[in-house]
């Protein structure tokens, strides 16, 4: 299939967020027209809200990037956000895009949503083959659920509605608070920081021994505005990098970009989380994408563009 997207009307749920202001930069390019509002404008959580601004705006496709997001500690500490925001967003805007008869929908997932002990790299097909990573069970329950939901619009109503899996993202607009934020715009942080001060030492959470692949979120959003043309169809897809490194790695490589060459030291009392996952991408790769940057590259670039612009 080829779906045209010249000339339609596109929301982007949750343009403020890195993954969705990725998208809208991306869909730029597009010839189409980039809805987008505010929580003032809609309250996600609010179904009323959602239904009566849906019925008004009537946009011909959704990318439902709109989520609670947020690292290891932030998904550990607030279970109830992570899993009723999720799921009230993914219920409201699913339910009112039906009856506003949105052509296409592109639904946003996380690669949490795969068993914690999952044969690597991940398939789509080991979805709900094992239990879940704790620290981050919440989250991935909510994100199954809207896939779920997804799959059965398409099965009961017959929609043109896909799920897109991506990998851990990084790029600009992520949050860069230690308490909320992942890995590596926290470590990005700390490095400069120590940089800036002249600190001796920088503690890094967990062993180090964890595995993570990593996207930058432009390149998703190129993936995803792809998807949205070319792939129909009830399965999910993962979207991955293939780029698979050690926390240990990641932190070497931060600290280089940075230019901080000081001690790293381990706090091993912080959760390591899931040993690995790396998603195996091959099918994206099948349907004819496959466009990833180089993860040092990607990193400078997203240090440059913090200094710049917070
Ligand atoms: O990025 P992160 O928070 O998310 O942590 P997850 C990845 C790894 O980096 C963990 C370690 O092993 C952390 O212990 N780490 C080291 C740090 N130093 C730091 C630090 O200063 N801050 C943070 N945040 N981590 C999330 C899920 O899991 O991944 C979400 O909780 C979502 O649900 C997201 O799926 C993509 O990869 O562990």
């Amino acid at each position: 299939m080829t779906y045209d997207l010249t000339g339609k009307r596109i929301w982007v749920a949750g343009h403020r967020g890195m993954v969705g202001g990725a998208v809208v930069r991306r869909l730029g390019s597009e010839g189409c027209k980039v809805i987008t509002a505010g929580r003032d404008v809609v309250d996600l959580v609010d179904q009323k809200a959602v239904h009566d601004w849906m019925k008004a705006t009537k946009p011909d496709a959704i990318v439902l990037a709109a989520a609670k997001v947020g690292g290891i500690h932030a998904n550990a500490s607030y279970p109830v956000d992570f899993l009723y925001e999720n799921l009230m967003i993914e219920a409201n805007i699913l339910h009112a895009a039906h009856e506003a008869d949105v052509e296409r929908l592109l639904f946003l997932g996380s690669s949490c949503i795969y068993p914690k002990f999952a044969d690597q790299p991940i398939q789509e097909a080991s979805l709900l083959t094992g239990v879940l990573e704790p620290t981050n069970e919440w989250y991935a329950i909510a994100k199954i659920a809207g896939l779920k939901l997804v799959q059965a619009y398409h099965k009961q109503h017959g929609r043109d509605w896909i799920s897109a899996m991506p990998t851990n993202l990084y790029g600009p607009g992520d949050t860069y608070d230690l308490a909320t934020s992942h890995v590596l715009p926290a470590l990005l942080r700390k490095f400069h920081e120590a940089k800036e001060r002249g600190d001796k030492e920088v503690v890094v959470w967990g062993t180090g021994t964890p595995l993570r692949e990593f996207l930058h979120c432009d390149d998703l959003a190129d993936a995803l505005v792809f998807l949205l043309r070319n792939y129909s169809g009830n399965d999910h897809i993962n979207v991955g990098s293939g780029v698979e490194v050690t926390i240990k790695e990641l932190a070497e490589t931060i600290a280089e970009v940075v230019g901080y060459d000081e001690a790293l030291t381990w706090d091993t009392t912080k959760p390591d989380g899931t040993p690995r996952k790396l998603m195996d991408s091959s099918r994206l790769h099948a349907l004819g994408w496959n466009n990833v940057r180089d993860l040092k590259e990607g990193i400078a670039q997203t240090y440059a563009d913090w200094i710049a612009n917070g």
